[in-house]
């Protein structure tokens, strides 16, 4: 029996009892996995003779669909591998050779954080605050002792560059306001009372992978209500494979073209609904038109091809999508005649050039219908979630204005000061007074492994003349660690005490776990709030940072704050000793915009005009004041727009197959890539077509090579039915690694990101990640 299926509980009873047995005599401390999928999953750290021994996760309610327990994936569990890995940063560390190269040289603590305060401090008074940079950083969610301390640091010394959005949701989160004023969403228990249950790109199986989230939850909802259920993805995902019933495969960048094939079935065949559509939107029609819109600029006159001579028929979906057209009458006719019906989109769909127009179009289809605000719908979001404001260490107030979209880092390093609103969506200044000059990176491998075109983001990291000094905090030596200057040894969640809350992807549950130290840290390590403590003694703002309080006095204080807020938590003290709160109930109304619904004139929606808006003016002025490059659209209407690197650009007769990063079983982005029961369980491939494979003598298991003019990696083909054939994917986060074969550079690690491109999204400006064009090839003979 391998260690992997122990891990999952898998081993046969006695031997199972005999081991719970041997854990029983040993000591072991809660402790909790905060890297960010969107859960936080509590563990149990078994210890003997200070290390860890043996992790195990919640068992502290019996398990159900509401309480259920909050049981960690295979990944969480593998923090005993995290803590021991060869890749541990040990020792804080200077850079030697050439920065990237990856040559460190050991020093002391009292040396790092005087060179860190020394170089924050050069460059506050040389650059001004805008030069500091605080980097996009998701892998470290707890609420003392991670991101939060290095903001209220530097906040203390008169703040620093911040970004807007996210890596995760950029197109969604900033299209998604423009047509409901917010991003509502119910709560993923209501697809229970759905008839119909439509997701696109949508793969909980895998991207809520927690036994406490919602990909568990989703599965209570199916067996509860038995909705017929359809997901639309390129790939046969993990998902599909569980209890659903249609797959319907998709060309990537499409979505929007078949919602507008579905929508002139829906119109043409009387199943939109009216009332709605006149009492709670705008632009469906010209008699909702705003003022400002030019005649024929409603969605119907668009549908109907009155605007532009061109009718969005299903025959016009089927050629851009691949979707056979009958499908396609087939998929309208079932939204058009079943109610409710619950839309849900995951964040796939969105990571496109054109991904801001998919999520609005995707969100048209519970608007025609009607679907929205009434029990079993939703509004074409990602499932929602309970919010539970819980009180995380207080970052303090940043003076700084200027905001950057986060993906627009590397481009503020080469050409800061040339940034603007109208080109680059810069927001809060006219224009930024200086291009990045530092960069602090804390819980995050987003300077290279997860941003895009790895190799040109090298070459601007590599040239220490514009961004003149790094600070890279983790636990491994990962790419991005090879770009620092100066690299901080940060402990992991058994090493250290910290408090985590629910996530983002937890559904209807909130919970508060408390992380108790359990070993000392193996090496030197030390807690990211000791590091920053120490930085800012060094600054001489040690009693501002600290307030009197240590690290566990935070922790306490962060808790009785948020007890406050919800009095039937117990006390601290009975907390850190009993384990883990679930709290239900926190969000009222699993319905989203039931009570616009309800009421639209005493509860409108947070749109200019409080009412959805299908026509957004919004928009309509963006599209005319902002310049965008050629082949860019924002549109006030929600529509199809092909891009670059999608079928039908010139590029496609070099580069014939569209290719993303998918979100896989086997890590989160790049953590855990370097454990090696993950790597054996899950391992990385490429994902072809038979046809494409076939086409390029391309057999299973072979060692081929993915390419473009931005770079080519190395890794070996799954060939499978699985994937829709045009279409290849790579799981995203392996670990970039660059070498040189036949005087090409090669990535040996497999990292999407050498192949992604730095161009962004037209509105959010965000990444477009699952946008590219590549062929493979089989690899030449070692
Ligand atoms: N195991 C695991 N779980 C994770 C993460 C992880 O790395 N690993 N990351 C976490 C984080 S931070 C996030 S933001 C989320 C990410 O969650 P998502 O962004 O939703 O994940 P993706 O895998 O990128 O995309 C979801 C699905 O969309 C499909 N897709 C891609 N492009 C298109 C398209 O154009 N149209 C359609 N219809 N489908 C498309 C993909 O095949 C995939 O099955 O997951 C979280 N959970
Ligand atoms: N091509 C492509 N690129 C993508 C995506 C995609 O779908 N396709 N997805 C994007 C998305 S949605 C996201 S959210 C980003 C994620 O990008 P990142 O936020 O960079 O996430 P990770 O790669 O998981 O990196 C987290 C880092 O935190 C470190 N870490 C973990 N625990 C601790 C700790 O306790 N202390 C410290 N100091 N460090 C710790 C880990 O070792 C790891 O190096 O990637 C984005 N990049
Ligand atoms: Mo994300």
């Amino acid at each position: 029996m391998s260690a992997m299926a122990a891990a999952a509980g898998f081993l046969p009873t006695p031997l199972m009892a005999a081991i719970e047995k041997a854990a029983d005599d040993m000591v072991f401390s809660w402790t909790a996995c905060v890297i960010n999928c969107g859960h936080r999953c509590p563990l149990r750290a078994y210890t003997k003779n200070g290390r860890v021994i043996r992790i195990e996760t919640d068992n502290t309610i019996k398990d159900g669909c509401s309480p259920r327990q909050l049981r960690a994936c295979l990944k969480g569990r593998s923090m005993r591998q995290r803590l021991y890995s060869g890749d541990r940063l040990k020792y804080p560390m200077k850079r030697v050779g050439e920065r990237g190269e990856g040559k460190f040289e050991r020093i002391s603590w009292d040396e790092a954080l005087k060179t860190v305060a020394q170089k924050l401090k050069y460059t506050v008074e040389t650059y001004g605050n805008e030069a500091l940079y605080w980097q996009y950083c998701s892998g470290q969610q707890s609420m003392v002792n991670g991101r939060v301390a290095w903001w209220r640091l530097m906040n203390l010394m008169g703040g620093y560059l911040k970004y807007y959005g996210s890596y995760s949701t950029a197109q969604i989160s900033a299209a998604f306001p423009m047509t409901y004023g917010g991003s509502p969403a119910s709560d993923t228990s209501e697809i229970g009372n759905a008839k119909l249950y439509v997701a696109f790109g949508n793969n909980p199986s895998v991207t809520r992978g927690s036994g406490g989230g919602k990909s568990y939850q989703l599965r209570c909802a199916l067996d509860k209500g038995e909705p017929k259920t359809i997901v639309i993805d390129p790939i046969h995902t993990d998902t599909v494979v569980g209890k659903v019933d249609q797959w319907i495969p998709i060309r990537p960048g499409t979505d929007a073209a078949l919602v507008e094939g579905i929508a002139y079935e829906l119109i043409r065949n009387g199943w939109t609904d009216e009332a709605f559509l006149e009492k709670y939107c705008v632009g469906y029609d010209e008699k909702t038109l705003p003022k400002s819109a030019p005649p024929k600029s409603d969605y119907k006159s668009y549908i109907l091809g009155d605007a532009d001579g061109e009718p969005k028929t299903p025959e016009r979906a089927s050629r851009i999508t691949g979707i056979p057209v009958e499908t396609i009458v087939e998929l309208a006719r079932e939204i058009g005649t079943t109610k409710p019906v619950f839309f849900a989109q995951g964040w796939g769909p969105q990571r496109q050039a054109n991904g801001e127009q998919t999520s609005r179009a995707i969100a048209m289809l519970p608007i025609l219908t009607g679907n929205v605000g009434l029990p079993g719908t939703s509004t074409g979001q990602h499932e929602g979630n309970t919010s539970f404001p819980v009180q995380y260490l207080p970052s303090g107030k940043n003076p700084v204005k200027a905001t950057i979209p986060c993906f627009l880092w590397t481009d503020a390093i080469t050409r800061g000061a040339e940034m603007d609103a109208i080109h680059d969506g810069l927001k809060g200044v006219e224009k930024l007074t200086t291009p990045i000059k530092m960069i602090v990176n804390s819980g995050g491998n987003t300077m290279i492994n997860q941003h895009a075109d790895s190799n040109a983001t090298d070459k601007i990291l590599r040239d220490t003349s514009k961004c003149e000094f790094i600070v890279v905090c983790d636990n491994m030596m990962t790419p991005s660690a090879r770009y620092a200057d100066i690299l901080l040894p940060d402990t992991l969640g058994p090493e250290t005490d910290d408090l985590a809350s629910a996530g983002g992807s937890n559904g209807d549950v909130a919970s508060l776990l408390p992380m108790k130290k359990a070993v000392e840290p193996a090496w030197e390590q030390r807690p990211t709030w000791d590091i920053c403590r120490g930085i800012a003694k060094e600054l001489g703002l040690e009693e501002a940072f600290t307030e009197g309080r240590d690290q566990l006095g935070w922790i306490e204080w962060c808790y009785e704050e948020t007890r406050k807020k919800y009095p039937t938590l117990p006390d601290f003290k009975t907390f850190w000793a009993q384990g883990p709160q679930q709290v239900y109930g926190v969000r009222k109304n699993m319905v989203a915009l039931s009570e616009f619904r309800e009421d639209p004139v005493k509860n409108p929606l947070k749109t200019p005009s409080g009412k959805i808006e299908i026509y957004s003016e919004r928009l309509a002025d963006i599209a005319k004041t902002w310049v965008l490059p050629k082949g860019d659209v924002i549109s006030a209407l929600p529509k199809f727009v092909p891009t670059w690197e999608m079928p039908g650009d010139d590029l496609q007769r070099k580069y014939p197959l569209q290719c993303y990063g998918y979100h896989g079983h086997g890590r989160i982005h790049s953590t855990f890539h370097n454990l090696p029961w993950l790597r054996e369980h899950f391992p990385d491939h490429v994902l072809i077509n038979p046809i494409d494979a076939k086409s390029r003598g391309i057999a299973n298991d072979d060692v081929v090579q993915v390419f473009n003019d931005r770079g080519r990696v190395q890794l070996i083909a799954k060939v499978t039915p699985r994937i829709m054939p045009g279409v290849c994917s790579i799981p995203q986060g392996a670990w970039y690694t660059p070498v040189e074969k036949d005087g090409k550079s090669v990535d040996v690690g497999g990292n999407i990101n050498t192949l992604t491109s730095l161009r962004p999204s037209p509105l959010a400006k965000g990444n477009a990640q699952h946008t590219i064009l590549v062929d493979v090839a089989k690899a030449p003979r070692a």
